[in-house]
Order: C-alpha cells, then structure tokens, then sequence
C-alpha cells in the first residue's frame, strides 16, 4: 500500500489508544521526579511518549521494534546492494510495517519527484562565510525553504486540527528528498571548489548521496547503513526533542528541523564524531603519525581526563553498555578494512577507555558510543574534513524526526511546557531551612 495511505490507515488506528490512556487513565502516575533530576537535565524522567523507536539502557536502540541486525535483515535491498533502501526504512518508521520491494520503490519514487532544490539556497550557502561551519550552513539551508511549507498554507486557510498530520507529512516528505543534495552541496561548496555534481535520477536516496560527493562505492553503502543507524535514538536525546519541541509550538517542519539540526552540533551530541576524529589526530600528532601502544594511549586518555575534558565517542545519557550502532560500524570495518591503522587505534582505544573511566568513577556508562566509530569509516572512504561529519548524522536523524513530529501531529501532542521552580523553592522542598 503507498506510504500515505498506510499512514492513515495507522493513524485512524492508533487514535483511540491515545484518547483513551488520556480520558481515562490521565491521573495515573508514570513517576516522581526528584531534586538531582529537576537540577541535572531532566535525566531518566519518563515524560515524554514517542513510538518510533524505543532505547533500552542495557540493550539498545530498536526501531519500531526491531533491533538493528534485525532491521538490516528485513528490509528490501538495493539491488546489487547489501544495504537497505533508506526509503525503505523511511516508511517502516512511519508506518511501523517492514515494505515490500514495491512499497520502498514507491517511496524512492515519491523522494525523486520532491527532490529539486529550490536555486536560492544555493545562494544562501554561497552568501555565507567561506569559514562558517557545515552545521550551521545545513540549518540556515533547512530555514531558507521555510517559505515552502505547505503544513503553514494549510494552517492559514483554516484546516482542522484533525488533518493536521497531512501536510505534515508532506513537508516531511518534500524537505527529506531534499536533505543528500543540500548536504552534498554544502560539501562541495566547501571543500571541492564548489564544483558541484548533479543528481542522478536513477539512484536511491544512499547511492544519490555518495555520487554528488563524488566518493566512490563502496561509499554508497556507508551513506545508507549511517543515514539508518542514525535516524532515531527516541525522543528524549538533545536534537531529536529539540525537534519536537519546536513542532510543538505548531512552527512548520523546517523551523523544527533547522532546530533539530541546532542541538545536534553540540560537541557533547553529534559534534562528537568530529572531536573523535580531532582527538585521535591531535594524538597521532604528537607521536609523530605513529599509531600509539597500549601504555601509551592510556596516558593520552589519562592526560585528556586529567585536564578537565569528556574521552569523546564514550559515555551515554541513557545506554549502560556498547552502543549497538557502534557494534554495527564496528563489524562493517572488521569486514571492510580490519588492517585500517586508525580503525586499530579505535579499537585500541575500545580496550583501553572503559577500565579508565571505571577507575576515574565519574561516567556512568564507560562504553563506547555512536559517535567513536562512525569518523573512523569516513575517513577510510577519503571524507577527510571532519568537520562535516556531523551533516551525516543531521541527515540520519531528520529521518527519525520527521517521523516523530508527523505522529505528533496525528496524535495531537499539544505544546509542551514543563513547570520550573526556584532555587528556594528546591530548598524548601528538601527542608533546608
Ligand atoms: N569522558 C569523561 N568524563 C565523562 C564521560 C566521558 N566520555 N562521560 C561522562 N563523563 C562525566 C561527565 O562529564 C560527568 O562529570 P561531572 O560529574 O564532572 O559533571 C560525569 O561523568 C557523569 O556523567 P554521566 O551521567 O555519565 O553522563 P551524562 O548523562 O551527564 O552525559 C554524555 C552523557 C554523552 C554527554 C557524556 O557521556 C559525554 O560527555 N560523553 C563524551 C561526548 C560524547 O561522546 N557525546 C556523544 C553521545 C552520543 C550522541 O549523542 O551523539
């Protein structure tokens, strides 16, 4: 069944859930919120609702149920291709249905008819520093085509609050056909001359991405498996519920994901594929492009802790154990460049960091996460500029999150407005007198 259709059949579906669990069982509790929570980043309260996908502190992401391997293993293939169509992906976050091969073609269909980039944000890019960062230039990209919203149309002429979700959707899928060439772009512009390389209207959404950066296949394949590991994380993560916030307030699909793309550039969230990659070359560095021995990487971790900085790539708000997005990448270089010397030094690094961090007592998770490995495979496939690691994940995540926020609207999540209280205020509670 086309994605649309499926969508609303869905939605019609899941409504009743949702009217229900408010009308009737609103009062219930879900939890309590104390003192460390409401000063330390809300962490671990269960506020939030989202279907999309589910994090398991022990075990990881799954995407509407399905643990990566087992996503990787479900969806239809591109042919020639043993990677999933990312549009295909697409419409099992959407729907929650694994499509069939036809069910993904059509989707890839849908994204190639949306997916002329209107000429002016070129000129936006071009207008920018030559200096400005890649993250900032895919956020200003995303908030140019503001003006293209068809949810702010809509919302104009006076639509129901029921049909809500319908241009929703179709912002989400106008500006997600969009996002490889912007980011290809923004690529080129920066750091090739800005000779730009024209779509090809017979690739997938992957293989289209890799060929207007101009990077060789196997680089298909990594565009495809890193835009699906990175597309949802649920909902509480920093861009994922920036996101959702903004959309909250009713501001269309490109606010709310140049805000998305916003939080994520932040060095303790996405920017930390790029500090990886820094970080292990500041090291290389020093050693005189030798890849250090065991002893002494633990002094470079040791040192870095020492000066007051976070190991990056390491750590997670809610994961206990190795992130499996980092076991994915993990496998793919130990099947793709096992002898690669930077994959080595990660790997080095896999052993060494998490007895460090356990002894220094402060992280709570000591395990790798998403971001230690992902640097290491663009690197090997000749994206050397790091610092545009993080416009692939922004790429990735949008996916997720446009998924969430066209849900929000089907279910109707009003604005959110959590409540603060004072300093005092936490002082009276605790009976400081
Ligand atoms: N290296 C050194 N110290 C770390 C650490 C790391 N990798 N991870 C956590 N800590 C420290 C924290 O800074 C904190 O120290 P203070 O008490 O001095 O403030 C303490 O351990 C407790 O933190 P936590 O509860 O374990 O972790 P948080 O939920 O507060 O933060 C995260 C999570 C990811 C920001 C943190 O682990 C970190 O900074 N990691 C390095 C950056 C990184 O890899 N970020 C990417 C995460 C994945 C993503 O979103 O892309």
């Amino acid at each position: 069944m086309a994605l649309k259709e499926k969508l609303f059949e869905k939605i019609e579906g899941w409504r009743p859930r949702t009217t229900k669990l408010l009308k009737e069982y609103g009062d219930v509790k879900v939890g309590e919120v104390t003192i460390a929570q409401a000063i330390g980043g809300v962490r671990g309260v269960r506020c939030l609702t989202t279907d999309i996908s589910y994090l398991d502190p022990m075990e990881g992401i799954r995407f509407r149920g399905y643990t990566i391997p087992e996503t990787l293993e479900a969806l239809p293939k591109v042919p020639g291709s043993e990677m999933p169509y990312v549009e295909g992906f697409f419409y099992l976050l959407l729907t929650g249905d694994i499509p069939t091969e036809e069910e993904s073609a059509d989707v890839a269909a849908e994204f190639k008819k949306r997916s002329k980039v209107p000429g002016y944000v070129l000129d936006v890019l071009r207008a920018m520093p030559e200096d400005s960062h890649p993250m900032a230039m895919i956020s200003a990209a995303v908030v140019a085509m503001q003006k293209e919203s068809e949810f702010v149309k809509k919302y104009n002429a006076g639509i129901s609050k029921m049909d809500y979700w319908d241009p929703t959707y179709e912002d989400a899928m106008n500006l997600l056909a969009k996002l490889p060439e912007i980011a290809a772009n923004i690529y080129r512009l920066k750091y090739k001359n800005g000779e730009l390389i024209a779509a090809d209207p017979n690739l997938d959404f992957g293989g289209n991405f890799a060929h207007m950066m101009g990077i060789d296949k196997p680089y298909d394949e990594i565009s495809r498996l890193y835009f699906l590991l990175h597309s949802d994380h649920e909902s509480g993560n920093a861009s994922a519920h920036t996101g959702h916030l903004v959309s909250s307030t009713l501001s269309d699909m490109y606010y709310s994901i140049s805000g998305m793309i916003d939080a994520l550039a932040g060095p303790l969230h996405g920017l930390a594929n790029q500090e990886v990659l820094a970080w292990i070359q500041g090291v290389m560095k020093k050693m005189g492009g030798k890849i250090p021995n065991e002893e002494e990487m633990k002094k470079f971790v040791w040192d870095t802790l020492n000066s007051g900085q976070v190991i990056p790539g390491f750590g997670h708000a809610v994961l206990r154990k190795t992130d499996p997005r980092y076991q994915a990448q993990r496998e793919f270089c130990l099947k793709h460049l096992p002898d690669d010397p930077i994959f080595k030094f990660v790997d080095g690094l896999y052993k060494v960091v998490p007895p460090i961090l356990e002894k220094q007592g402060k992280a709570k998770n000591p395990w790798p996460n998403v971001d230690a490995q992902s640097g290491v495979i663009q690197w090997y496939y000749g994206l050397k500029e790091y610092d545009f690691y993080t416009v692939l994940f922004a790429v990735g995540r949008a996916l997720g999150v446009c998924a969430n926020i066209v849900w929000d609207r089907a279910l109707g999540y009003p604005i959110e407005r959590p409540k603060s209280l004072t300093t005092a205020m936490l002082e009276d509670v605790a009976g400081i007198k």
